[in-house]
């Protein structure tokens, strides 16, 4: 009886403590699933430099003949220190501006950034449809949807980044798009 109790009693034991660990490492196993499926995009597509990440670069297909192209990601600034966004240069293009919106006597309008765009430490800035944006003016070619193409950046401090923004399809559009022409 008393060998019984002990045999069962070292069972429990035993059994206990790998059924809880067996938890774990299924947990574990799980996480690191999770977490495989969501790291690829994000390194697939990303730059860095210095303390900053460039992320996710996007443009738009443009239809035939058109003369500009957006141009849109997002910079998370790691340092203690901020940072500015002050050119940008593609083949695609003969130039790249920085843009921001506002409104002008009741009209939304878009005008170019002075003096490049502030990242602030530890802050990040989104360019994105319908506020701070990139556009590609006087394009050389028609970007096409699926293809990517490369960029650079530069930035006051952090220096110069080569980017490649991949061109989603022409009517990808982002929450607040405004869809304005862009008449110069
Ligand atoms: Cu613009």
């Amino acid at each position: 009886m008393s060998n019984l109790l002990c045999t069962a009693r070292t069972y429990a034991l035993r059994a206990t403590p790998p059924s809880l660990f067996q938890q774990r490492v299924g947990f574990a196993i799980l996480s690191l699933l999770l977490l495989l499926a969501c790291i690829p995009g994000a390194l697939a597509h990303g730059f860095k430099v210095g303390d900053l990440e460039i992320e996710h670069p996007w443009s738009r297909a443009t239809p035939p003949g058109a003369k500009v192209a957006g141009g849109y990601f997002t910079v998370v600034n790691k340092g203690s220190a901020s940072d500015r966004l002050l050119s940008i240069s593609s083949d695609i293009s003969d130039k790249a501006e920085l843009h921001e919106m506002g409104v002008k006597d009741g009209v939304m309008i878009m005008r170019p950034v002075e003096g490049g765009l502030e990242i602030p430490a530890g802050g990040k800035v989104a360019l994105k449809p319908g506020a701070y944006h990139l556009m590609f003016t006087g394009l050389k070619r028609q970007p096409k949807q699926g293809e990517k193409f490369p960029a650079t950046l530069t930035f006051e401090k952090a220096g110069t980044v080569k980017v490649e923004f991949a061109v989603e399809g022409m009517g990808e559009t982002d929450s607040g798009d405004m869809d304005m022409d862009h008449a110069e």
